[in-house]
């Protein structure tokens, strides 16, 4: 086979993400909803502010905005994380950060499978937020046993799906035929199943101790829980989500609107109650899917996530029990702190930034600088804020609970551990501020050496 004969792992994932939207769409018609609201909401942001629209089309932000998804799954055990990361890399993605969240009270550790290269996040960045439940961390040993023994049992990939993983390994790709078979498999992996896999009275056993546990263990695989569109105005959708059927969650995670938009903003329609099917033929309900959106803005350095972390803090103190217009407000007077707008940003190292030259820039011979901040004055090169591609773990917290029922859980004193999350994956999780800072590095040099020459 020559390598020509091999789809590109970025047409893999394409492939998959959009067959992924139409079977969640199709299991879940309120997704379907607010795919439309997101895209109503988008085309009216980008005709009231075409200067937003000239921005996002100079970046190319603009073309993958309706192929903008993340999604999110939660496994149990190590063996079904480690063929994830073999599954994943099928289609490019690859493990991406560790969050923490056990200190939110949900016994789980994560990672982003995603692309990293900027061609591949230009063509479709589609990501999954992928959770690994802690059994280490519940407290009964008796469930933590019968949980163990659960799992066990299960096998979440097809046969296909594991031998499209061993071809792609060994043949370097898949062909075109190949890709296609591997989405039909291992979007099973993924499928929602209305029949549990445990009788009634364990699924309440497991229930009790965390709302999560239950909804690992108890069923065939690691049904997508939500996936999220990319919009332009999460204020405007989460507004709007009520005249449409949707129940959204009570605030928006992430920092406050602003001018220059930082990291990353979400919120959700709460998760559905369900009618599922129990060993023994019982009824019962349980609630685990919904749907999400998400706004996007900068990538933060080190000192700018400080900053964002230290004002989320201080805003979190004063928002409990707030209803959003009031949390939003709270918010925005504590960020008064974080400089709104992208060249204050940039001079503070606040930001990571893409440089690129100007028209002039392109002509300039020789220049006599090899200062960013002189040459950007003289107008031959240009800063671009770089997009955040990852999660946020306050966020995520809070987005786990409100679709886990709302009432906020104590936290676990288990804490992060990353060395156990990287053995059970079989891999190391990449540090996403580091692909960003080479992103920057990258693309500052190029401009100097193209500038000297
Ligand atoms: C994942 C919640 C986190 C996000 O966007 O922060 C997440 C889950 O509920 O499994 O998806
Ligand atoms: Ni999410």
């Amino acid at each position: 086979m020559t390598h020509t004969d091999l789809l590109s792992t970025n047409d893999v994932r394409d492939r998959f993400s959009k067959a992924m939207s139409a079977m969640y769409q199709a299991e879940v018609p309120q997704y379907g909803t607010l795919l439309e609201l997101v895209e109503r909401v988008n085309q009216e942001t980008l005709s009231q502010q075409p200067e937003l629209h000239r921005r996002l089309e100079a970046q190319g932000e603009l073309a993958r905005l309706s192929v903008e998804r993340h999604g999110a799954i939660r496994v149990g055990t190590a063996a079904e994380l480690s063929m994830l990361r073999r599954l994943f890399a099928v289609m490019g993605m690859y493990p991406v950060g560790y969050y923490d969240l056990s200190e939110a009270g949900v016994p789980v550790h994560s990672t982003a499978f995603r692309p990293i290269e900027d061609d591949a996040l230009a063509m479709n960045p589609f990501r999954v937020f992928t959770s690994l439940l802690r059994l280490e961390l519940i407290e009964s040993e008796a469930l933590r046993q019968r949980s163990e023994e659960i799992l066990a049992k299960r096998d979440i990939f097809t046969p296909g799906a594991r031998e499209l993983i061993e071809r792609h390994e060994t043949q370097g790709g898949l062909t075109s035929e190949e890709a296609d078979q591997f989405v039909k498999e291992a979007l099973e992996t993924f499928r929602w199943h209305q029949d549990a896999t445990v009788d009634l009275e364990t699924y309440h056993a497991l229930h009790d101790e965390h709302r999560l546990i239950a909804d690992v263990v108890c069923f065939r695989g690691p049904h997508i829980n939500h996936l999220t569109p990319r919009t332009l105005d999460i204020d405007e959708v989460q507004r709007r989500m009520p005249e449409m059927g949707m129940n959204p969650k009570a605030v928006i995670e992430g920092p406050p609107r602003r001018e220059c938009p930082i990291l990353l903003r979400q919120t959700s329609f709460k998760a559905l109650e369900e009618s599922i099917r129990f060993a023994g033929d019982a009824q019962g309900t349980h609630t685990a899917r919904f749907g999400e959106i998400e706004q996007r803005g900068v990538a933060l350095t080190p000192k700018g996530r400080a900053l964002y972390d230290q004002l989320l803090t201080e805003g979190r103190k004063q928002t409990a029990g707030l209803d959003n217009d009031a949390h939003q407000t709270v918010m925005k007077n504590v960020f008064a702190k974080f400089p709104d707008n992208d060249e204050a940003m940039r001079r503070e190292a606040l930001a990571y930034f893409h440089y690129h030259l100007t028209e002039k820039g392109q002509v300039a011979k020789d220049a006599d600088s090899a200062d960013i901040d002189a040459l950007i004055a003289q107008g031959l090169v240009e800063a671009q804020p770089i997009t955040y591609e990852d999660f946020l773990p306050v966020s995520a917290a809070g987005i786990f609970q409100s679709n886990l029922g709302g009432a906020e859980s104590q936290a676990y004193a288990g804490n992060a551990n990353r060395d156990a999350f990287e053995e059970a994956l079989g891999a190391q999780v990449t540090d996403e501020l580091a692909l960003y800072a080479e992103r920057e590095n990258a693309s500052k040099e190029n401009v100097l050496a193209r500038l000297k020459s």
